[in-house]
């Protein structure tokens, strides 16, 4: 594999060939040149939801400033397979970055997941405190400690998750017992909706629509940008603002696929993923003023649900004292560092 170095020798050549050959048979291109890395970016978000949008940004940002050395694909929407497989895939360097919610993460990393207790941040200024402070250093390290996978620095925003339905709305949790929701393959939200007293089941994004759509399920929970971006509206009737979890995507690499890159290229790379992070978090802030909005035009009743008969019922299923157990006191006192006591 090329470093910076030889590349740019081998750029000083070829503009020198190119030269003679442009003055000869006209035949060079620049920009035939094929990539040194080229890296597989997958996520489950739909094409036009702004990861999406600011990721093919990012990937453009970084084709430039590499100059065409590193070339990060993206493949939205699940194409490369579902959550459940694309992790599989990324342990194993077929994929080589992907965004993956620490709530799924969990399966893999258990310890991740304290960033999604329920109704731990009560607004998103503790939630970038946390995560671009304590919690977030303290999350990363656990997935270092894997040596398959890291993440970088900055986690995309996905929002607070809310709960929509087809039959009736969810104001209080006595509505959603027995209730069969879909939940993303993750212990901690399937955790949440047992405490809760309804009937969650695991089904990988990707399916999520169309589970809806067939009634294998009766509803299911997500934030407001996804159910607008992903149309999950033409297939659910109301959305009942539980705000239960705020939830983002930790962009995941593959160490080893990342240690290939030389240090300077490496560095691009990450100079361009955090820029675009935050212009994503940035982008899903500036829609929270419309985006109910939105939903209502697409024929949606949106109904407050307030939090406290929901924690009340999380204390009493012992959902607190058990997270807090299996978190232990360490990652529990950072988590109430930003979040405030969760007892
Ligand atoms: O699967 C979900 O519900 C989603 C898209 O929010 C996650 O990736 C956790």
């Amino acid at each position: 594999m090329a470093d910076f170095s030889r590349r740019n020798f081998l750029k000083t050549a070829s503009f020198a060939s190119a030269a003679m050959v442009a003055g000869g048979l006209g035949l060079y291109s620049p920009n035939s040149r094929a990539a040194d890395f080229r890296l597989k970016f997958a996520n489950n978000m739909p094409m036009t939801h702004p990861m999406n949008v600011r990721s093919r940004e990012m990937a453009k940002a970084i084709k430039e400033e590499t100059d065409g050395a590193v070339q990060i694909q993206v493949f939205p929407s699940s194409q490369l397979g579902s959550d459940t497989d694309t992790l599989a895939q990324l342990r194993a360097g077929a994929v080589d970055m992907f965004a993956l919610s620490p709530v799924i993460l969990g399966t893999m990393v258990p310890a991740v997941q304290i960033s999604a207790i329920g109704f731990a941040f009560k607004d998103y200024d503790q939630v970038w405190k946390a995560m671009d402070g304590e919690l977030g250093t303290h999350v990363r390290g656990e997935i270092e400690k894997t040596k398959t996978l890291f993440a970088f620095d900055k986690i995309w925003d996905n929002g607070f998750r809310v709960t929509t339905t087809s039959s009736k709305p969810v104001p209080t949790p006595e509505d959603l017992v027995g209730m069969k929701l879909r939940v993303p393959p993750s212990p901690i939200i399937m955790s949440i909706f047992r405490g809760f007293g309804a009937a969650p089941a695991s089904i990988n994004f990707a399916e999520t629509y169309s589970a809806l759509q067939t009634r294998i399920v009766e509803g299911q929970e997500n934030p407001l940008t996804l159910i607008s971006s992903a149309k999950l509206y033409e297939v659910q009737k109301y959305c009942s603002l539980t705000n239960h979890v705020w939830d983002g995507f930790w962009m995941l690499g593959n160490s080893a696929a990342f240690a290939k890159l030389p240090a300077d290229m490496q560095a691009i790379v990450r100079k361009h993923v955090d820029a675009a992070v935050v212009a994503q978090r940035d982008d899903l802030a500036k829609l929270q003023g419309s985006i109910q909005d939105t939903l209502k035009q697409q024929d949606m009743e949106l109904v407050e649900a307030a939090p406290e008969p929901f924690r009340e019922k999380l204390r009493a299923a012992n959902y607190y004292n058990d997270w807090h157990e299996k978190f232990g006191d360490d990652a529990w006192a950072i988590l109430e560092k930003y979040a405030g006591s969760l007892v």
